[in-house]
């Protein structure tokens, strides 16, 4: 430990993968036993005779009972809490036994729920494949909601003890918590200083006198305290002259201050507590309009953040828990996450209320690279219990996690919850598919609003600097339509899990949308590791067992058939299927980017995976690429050059997410697929920070040539302006009308200082060329794109989770590359 029972057993050799073909519906009894788990410790007679004696579990996975030497000292109800237990007089020299039972979490739920007089409605589906109860009990456990089945994901119901645990002996006080709050003096993008108010929650087993010195930027703050039994808070204030402000990506540098606390007792023991700072101010504006908006042609309120001043489009997805077995996520691999976000030029990520207040490493990455945090607090689709108990643990959770996490300067939101509020006030109206009866419907939104003011209690008082927003999506409030597009954030479903074509995205014009999503099959090597090949098809017994939106391969083969040519093998189906996905997402990030300021972001659904499936992810169970990751590289890029189809019509647009103005210069061309131009013309723009403009537009009657059909061109255009480049392309008509013509591409492996380059020259148009070197792990940053008759494109080889350089030679990578396109996929 840390770590999880399934993934000790399957390391022991005592279970097979859970991942591998449809294995996990034969572990579904790992759940349902109590483990137990047993160390013992040993310690030295002074240990024996501290102060304070106690033992620390950062988390328990998740209903426990704590035992020490055979007695019970403490006890569990929920993974996403702290629990501190006093062993004090209970320990004695040389060896201890420390006992942890952990008791089933599915037994648990389901007792909690039989012993209550209501039910606590909730989406999603019970051990739905083992045909047992659809009604789910998961909202009576406070631990991961999607560990009990999702549309995306395995039903494994982990215990263990899944953050870090140990024992403490010293006669210091622990300090609990080290909290800040920043006063910028001075301009916001500018500050002349920032005052930083410091708490530090120190618990004492004893009275005693010491000093407590705080260390931050080089200044030193320190005060002498007499402290009580029990908690103390020591407050100090630390002066920071000329800050260096840390600013979201693309926007500025992310400088951290370390900052420290000391306790210096006068009987000689110290405590310490250290963490990093960023210095920023963060304000996320709703304001009523005044007007009627000039995009929409309502009035509503805006929603938006603004770091240090500066209003910031966010750009990025949706994260949900990377592995279902928690320890076998190591920080390399959050590091390849992150590190591939910032890559494709997000800012943003939503920590989704289904899954889990993420692992340090997860916030101080984020921290590191400027990737903003918008954190739910951990429900999802259900309603939660209004009991006393319940209440109790989730605001003592709440606590805990905004003390533990609220100084990172990425987290810059905490909402309430995903999708409760849409569940009251839609889902579980009597008469709908959860067959909810009027009398639980009619208490549904009291219940609610309970639950829900006691977490958004707790949350502002712990942290008074950030918006408590009461759930995704909502309009702020409980009165209204969570869904109302004027304002608050929405979750835009209705071309995945509606079937509307991929242009009704164009048709709405929310204020931030913070879920829509999109799915594909993963690559073909990740399915090989865990469906057999006889199964090697989309509705293969295994591979509808990788598949968990009910609706999933339907949509994705109906969809496909719409836009595209069918694919010739399951293989190119796959990475056909990623195509499509990138396309429905672009059409969407493109056309909100362009509503800027009217909307403010865009976050789509789902970066990751937690096991091998087809899903909404843009990198799959293995930090694989998928297309779709490529395409945000390319749809999130700080100047977005974007085409617009309207009619038969197109209009070309430019969006400068960049904090400086842009003036540039380029060009509109319309080409036939054989690589002759037909049409050109000049472009010319001057952007303000922020602007987004439509710069021409172009009837199809100009783009084409006499008699010709809009199936026959495809339109590019270019921007440029010192080192800033946009570059956008749009057909006229679905691909798999397009006259696609066989590649008339050289692909040209190089070795460079920093690795190897792919160099690119079509003669034709080539629609999503895709390179990759086999065998190895990493993608060639500037994939799947769309060539350009004429074009020279290099593309960097980037590795993935590699600590050393490669060992291999230009002809070897050679012989490992691999290319392919639309045209390939089909033919
Ligand atoms: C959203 C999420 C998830 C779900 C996804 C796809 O609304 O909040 O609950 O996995 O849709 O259906």
């Amino acid at each position: 430990m840390p770590g999880t029972v399934h993934y000790h057993l399957q390391k022991l050799g005592k279970i097979p993968d859970p991942f591998y073909g449809r294995n996990e519906l034969a572990l579904q009894w790992v759940d349902e036993q109590d483990w137990e788990l047993v160390k013992t410790i040993r310690i030295s007679p002074k240990d024996a005779a501290q102060g304070r004696q106690e033992l620390v579990f950062d988390g328990i996975d998740t209903i426990a009972e704590i035992f020490l030497n055979g007695k019970k000292v403490g006890q569990s109800f929920n993974m996403f809490r702290q629990v501190v237990v006093d062993v004090r007089g209970k320990l004695k020299p040389g060896a201890n036994e420390v006992r942890v039972l952990l008791k089933s979490p599915t037994r648990y739920a389901w007792s909690q729920a039989s012993k209550n007089h209501y039910r606590a409605n909730a989406d999603k589906d019970f051990k739905w494949e083992t045909g047992e109860s659809r009604e789910s009990r998961r909202a009576w456990i406070r631990k991961v909601q999607c560990q009990f089945g999702w549309d995306w994901g395995v039903y494994l119901a982990t215990s263990g003890l899944w953050r870090s645990s140990r024992l403490e002996c010293s006669d210091a006080p622990r300090i609990a918590s080290l909290q800040t709050r920043q006063i910028h003096l001075g301009p916001p993008e500018k500050p002349n200083r920032v005052i930083l108010k410091v708490t530090a929650r120190l618990q004492a087993a004893s009275p005693q006198e010491g000093a407590m010195v705080f260390q931050c930027g080089g200044q030193v703050t320190s005060a002498r305290t007499r402290l009580k039994r029990g908690e103390n808070l020591i407050r100090a204030e630390v002066c920071l002259e000329k800050p260096k402000l840390w600013w979201p990506a693309g926007q500025g540098e992310q400088p951290l201050y370390g900052l420290e606390a000391v306790w210096q007792g006068d009987n000689g023991d110290t405590s310490r507590f250290s963490k990093r700072l960023g210095l920023r101010t963060l304000e996320l504006v709703t304001a009523k309009d005044a007007a009627p908006s000039s995009t929409s042609g309502q009035a509503g309120e805006s929603f938006f953040f603004k770091v240090n001043g500066r209003p910031v489009f966010m750009k990025g997805a949706n994260w949900i828990p990377a592995d279902a077995l928690i320890d076998r996520c190591t920080p390399e691999r959050y590091r390849h996450w992150l590190t591939s976000m910032t890559e494709a030029h997000m800012n943003m990520v939503r920590v989704w209320g289904g899954g889990q207040y993420e692992l340090d490493v997860f916030y101080d990455l984020c921290d590191e690279m400027g990737v903003l945090v918008w954190q739910d607090f951990m429900m999802a689709c259900a309603l939660y219990p209004d009991t006393p108990e319940f209440i109790e643990e989730l605001t003592e959770e709440a606590r805990y996690q905004v003390r533990r996490l609220s100084d990172h300067p990425c987290i810059a939101i905490w909402c309430g919850d995903n999708e409760d509020l849409g569940g009251v006030k839609h889902w579980w109206l009597p008469g709908g598919a959860a067959q909810t009866t009027t009398a639980e419907a009619r208490r549904y939104p009291g219940m609610y609003r309970k639950v829900l003011n006691a977490l958004k209690g707790a949350c502002e008082a712990e942290d008074p600097t950030r918006r408590f927003w009461l759930s995704s999506p909502s309009n702020g409030s409980f009165e209204g339509d969570p869904d109302d597009t004027t304002r608050g954030d929405v979750h835009y479903w209705k071309v995945w899990h509606g079937g509307k074509p991929f242009s009704d995205y164009l048709t709405v014009k929310p204020r931030f949308v913070s879920e829509f999503g999109f799915q594909s099959f993963p690559d073909l090597k990740t399915l090989q590791a865990v469906v057999p090949a006889k199964e090697m098809n989309p509705s293969s017994w295994v591979m509808e067992h990788h598949q968990r939106s009910p609706q999933g391969n339907l949509l994705i083969t109906n969809t496909l058939a719409r836009e595209m040519p069918i694919p010739k093998d399951f293989g190119s189906f796959c990475l056909a299927s990623q195509i499509n996905q990138a396309m429905a997402i672009r059409t969407a990030v493109e056309h909100w980017r362009r509503l800027r300021p009217h909307c403010m972001g865009s976050l789509f659904w789902q970066v990751n995976d937690l096991w091998p499936v087809a899903s909404w992810s843009s990198m799959d169970y293995h930090g694989r690429w998928k297309a779709l990751h490529h395409e945000a590289q390319r749809f999130f890029s700080p100047l977005l050059v974007s085409l617009e189809k309207h009619g038969e019509a197109v209009s070309v647009w430019a969006t400068n997410d960049l904090p400086h103005p842009l003036v540039l210069k380029g060009r509109l061309e319309s080409v036939t697929w054989a690589g002759k131009s037909v049409f050109k013309t000049g472009l010319e723009a001057s952007l303000k920070p922020g602007e987004s403009r439509r710069l021409l537009t172009v009837p199809f009657a100009k783009l084409l040539k006499k008699g010709m059909h809009p199936r026959e061109i495809l339109c590019f255009a270019r921007l440029e302006g010192g080192n800033v480049i946009g570059e956008n392309y749009t057909a006229l008509v679905p691909w798999k009308w397009a006259p696609v013509e066989k590649p008339q591409v050289t692909a040209e492996l190089w070795q460079g200082k920093e690795g190897f380059k792919l160099h690119v020259l079509s003669r034709n148009i080539v629609p999503f060329f895709h390179a990759e070197l086999e065998g190895l792990e990493g993608h060639f940053a500037g994939d799947w794109k769309v060539l350009k008759p004429g074009e020279k494109y290099v593309w960097n080889w980037v590795p993935h989770f590699q600590k050393k350089p490669l060992k291999l030679s230009l002809a070897q990578a050679k012989r490992r590359l691999r290319v392919t396109s639309l045209y390939n996929l089909c033919r």
